[in-house]
């Protein structure tokens, strides 16, 4: 045995029930500090979390250690946003450790559950993006990929909601607060990163023209890792987020001044980087602070990447054949020009050859084609942050530039559009162009949203570099998403086709058959009862709603956008409501529409639909006459620990968007696994959907992308007249208009009326409506045939396999990164 799991040790290590109270009871008193008598439910969590720890440190160094020992070809995944939610679970369920861990917990009159919930949820992001991050993470580990995640560890994460009045108030997230037993911070690997200044020309050793960035205010990185368990806990991987840190020089020279305060000012002024998460979801605010987060943390990252490189190698040509870096969006985009700098201005390389590294070792995911969402900063705003990138992208634009006009034969419009500087009005830069030209391979998120790419915002550089648009559909974890959200379906799953499903999701195919087996489909459909039942609870201790748990769970949860169509849902819950009404003697399906998601705080009419969703909940969840054939609840602060509630209690899930403007979805695979069934339009990952569910499994309405297109180029769309063909739009139109959900202020709804009719009805919300309540009427009809609709709920979870983020990171790893997995040498024993 090695000397390092000695005595003491074999117990850190040990994963059985003894072994695991041991601990607990140690780490309760000698790390937290508490008494059993005393200790509190967060107590507990810390206790319990240090413990769990303490079982992956020793695989986390092996698993490091073989990397450097291989010297493998890395993945470093840069992300502003990773929602990776509460982690105490997650790990225990992929160290295979639940049932000893609540064992051992109940051996000490614990119950799992309080110290599960005791953990706060870890909400460093807004949505889509963020969680995709998440999804990777524990894909790479999960498949022994070389992958490290480099973010910000924001001292607040997305904001927490709370309505008032059924309107969203914003609350700090302080996750923080009672620390973080999971990361470990490093005081000792830090790094200076720069901010404004100005930049010198000088000569070189050889007598060439160089520059160096001088007279800049300097903060420094410092970097907190927290372990990440892949399945089975073989691979530990490394999420490293970095803490900004005022530099000591800075402070002392002012306390010599004597100017205390002014240090102090300056201090807090250079650690607000790291404080707080952007609540923007596809929007941009275009805050200085911002694009100084953006820097930061891409810059902290790039220079861990090529000290690390550096340990091994001494020249930079190899570099793209050992660090892979994936741009999440364009927010870390400007790390393609500190990549340059960092070569050319630090290291010396000629530009060409700094330029072919740079590509070589770079790729960017796009996520969205809507405008406001591609970042564009101001060229006056670079010049004074970040002097030098400013240069750089210059002279990268004016080489491609020069290039490309030999060939584009006096076509300066197309010159104009392939330009990293946006000219009309005030100048910017786009960093989707730079993201491109500095990336060798560029991604869309569904087939879909790539083929759009290639139409819309890069049809000139699709053009212009026909092999880089390539397509990437996202996946979800089904560790996640399917094992640990939805323990009732995944322990049937398992008993019925073994747990092989858990890595490889494709094996979920062998239930395919199952659907046509009616004990099957009892347990299937007893499974979803079981967790409508939680769902219920949860809704009555969030709302104090009670809701009917054989009521059809209608389900849409994501982030409160226009283009997602809450207003689509919205109104078809008021025509439904007025057809109740009109027909009390019908035999109703009853619905539970459950609404969750959050507004960007400066998102006005976002947060007016919210707002509209509990007005209109408030008059029909009080209305006798519909019984409880309707209730509408919307549930606050919707974050990964209510998608996990929430999620496996969908009967319906609604994924409405616009055709042509949700990038790819991921709340939809996440719905369908867990069988749900979708209503929804033809758009981003939904097609997909489909085509793996089957047309039959699934409502499809509305218009297509094309359609959508050429409904808004021909100009001739008129919601006034869709409006009035359609008495009941028109009706729950006009009950919006004229206060019926606002009696205490009538005009409330205004800005909403305006958009859908006078407004043009940009998001085709009136266009789509009377496809929507077709789909709506088929998914009621079905529902009444308990049979038929869990054969297709089946046939939903036995056809998601394919859309596993596993699946999605091995394409990446295989056609992006070429990186390959890394088998750990754990030499060390006590680790089953
Ligand atoms: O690709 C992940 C997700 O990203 C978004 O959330 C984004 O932030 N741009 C998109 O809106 C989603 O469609 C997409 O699934």
């Amino acid at each position: 045995m090695d000397a390092r799991y000695k005595s003491r040790d074999i117990e850190r290590r040990s994963l059985d029930v003894d072994g695991l109270k041991r601990s607990f009871l140690e780490w309760l008193v000698y790390s937290v500090g508490k008494d059993a008598r005393a200790a509190t439910r967060r107590d507990w969590f810390h206790t319990v979390a240090l413990a769990v720890r303490d079982r992956v440190v020793d695989r986390w160094m092996d698993t490091t250690r073989s990397y450097y020992q291989e010297d493998a070809k890395r993945v470093y995944y840069l992300s502003l946003e990773f929602l990776i939610g509460r982690l105490l679970t997650n790990s225990l369920s992929n160290l295979g450790i639940v049932d000893e861990c609540r064992q051992a917990l109940d051996r000490l009159g614990l119950s799992m559950e309080d110290v599960v919930d005791a953990e706060p949820d870890a909400a460093l992001g807004n949505g889509g993006l963020g969680r995709l991050a998440a999804c990777f993470l524990d894909s790479m580990a999960s498949q022994g990929l070389p992958g490290y995640g480099y973010g910000i560890r924001y001292e607040f994460g997305l904001f927490e909601q709370r309505f008032e009045n059924g309107w969203q108030v914003e609350y700090p997230e302080q996750w923080l607060q009672f620390g973080n037993p999971w990361e470990f911070a490093r005081p000792e690997v830090l790094y200076p990163v720069q901010f404004y200044g100005r930049v010198e020309e000088f000569r070189d050793s050889v007598g060439d023209r160089a520059y160096r960035w001088v007279d800049a205010d300097r903060v420094l990185a410092m970097a907190y890792d927290t372990p990440v368990v892949g399945y089975g806990g073989d691979t530990i991987n490394t999420l490293r987020l970095w803490s900004a840190r005022a530099t000591r020089d800075f402070n002392f020279g002012h306390f010599n001044d004597g100017a205390y305060m002014k240090a102090v000012e300056q201090k807090i002024l250079s650690e607000n980087l790291s404080r707080v998460l952007y609540p923007n979801d596809a929007t941009e605010t275009g805050k200085e602070l911002r694009l100084k987060q953006e820097y930061f943390f891409t810059s902290a990252s790039l220079q861990d990447i090529l000290r690390r490189y550096l340990q091994h190698h001494t020249t930079f040509e190899n570099l793209p054949n050992k660090a892979a870096i994936q741009l999440n969006d364009t927010h870390p985009a400007i790390g393609i020009a500190e990549l340059m700098r960092l070569l050319v201005d630090q290291h010396a390389l000629r530009w060409d050859d700094a330029w072919e590294i740079t590509r070589a070792t770079f790729a960017y995911t796009n996520h969205t084609l809507l405008p406001e969402a591609l970042e564009a900063w101001p060229v006056r705003m670079i010049e004074r942050v970040l002097p030098r990138h400013m240069q750089i992208i210059y002279e990268i634009n004016a080489k491609f530039l020069n290039r490309t006009k030999a060939r584009a034969d006096g076509d300066n419009a197309r010159l104009s559009r392939l330009s990293l500087i946006d000219e009309r009005g005030e100048r910017r830069v786009r960093m989707g162009n730079l993201a491109f030209l500095g990336s060798h391979k560029v991604n869309g998120v569904s087939a879909l949203h790539t083929e759009l790419m290639k139409q819309t915002v890069f049809a000139d550089f699709h053009e212009e570099f026909p092999d880089r648009i390539n397509n990437k559909t996202n996946g979800i974890t089904p560790r996640r998403w399917l094992k640990q959200a939805n323990p009732a379906l995944s322990e049937l799953i398992t008993t019925r086709i073994g747990e092989g499903w858990i890595s490889d999701l494709s094996q979920i195919a062998a239930l395919r058959d199952k659907a046509d087996d009616v004990v099957f489909r009892e347990e299937f459909r007893r499974a979803k009862r079981k967790n409508k039942k939680r769902l219920a609870a949860y809704i009555a201790r969030q709302t104090g709603e009670e809701v009917l748990v054989d009521s059809i769970f209608d389900v849409q949860v994501k982030r409160m956008h226009e283009y997602k169509r809450q207003l689509l849902n919205v109104l078809h819950t008021i025509a439904l409501y007025n057809e109740m009404r009109d027909n009390p003697t019908v035999s109703w399906v009853p619905v539970t529409k459950v609404f969750a998601g959050k507004a960007a705080p400066s998102y006005h009419m976002a947060k007016l639909i919210i707002k509209l969703i509990n007005d209109v909940a408030k008059v029909v969840n009080h209305d006798p006459s519909v019984h409880d054939n309707l209730k509408v609840v919307l549930l606050p602060n919707y974050n990964v620990t209510a998608a996990e509630i929430i999620i496996p209690a969908a009967d319906l899930s609604e994924q409405i968007s616009t055709a042509g403007m949700e990038a790819s979805g991921t709340g939809n695979m996440k719905l369908a696994l867990n069988g749900a069934l979708t209503i929804g339009t033809l758009d981003g990952a939904n097609v997909e959907i489909r085509e793996h569910v089957g047309p039959d499994n699934i409502f499809i309405f509305g218009m297509t992308a094309e359609e959508v297109n050429d409904l808004r180029a021909s100009g001739g769309f008129n919601p006034r007249e869709v409006i009035a063909s359609n008495p009941s739009l028109k009706r729950a139109l006009d009950m919006i208009s004229t206060g019926a959900f606002s009696p205490d202020d009538r005009n409330r709804y205004h800005p909403i009326v305006q958009a859908l009719t006078d407004g043009g009805d940009h998001f085709l919300v009136t266009a789509d409506f009377a496809d929507y309540c077709r789909a709506q009427e088929a998914a009621m009809h079905l529902y009444r045939d308990p049979e038929e609709w869990t054969r297709k709920a089946i046939l939903n979870t036995a056809n998601m396999g394919w859309f596993s983020s596993d699946r999605t990171v091995n394409e990446y790893a295989g056609e992006v990164w070429d990186v390959h997995p890394v088998h750990p040498n754990h030499d060390g024993e006590g680790f089953r």
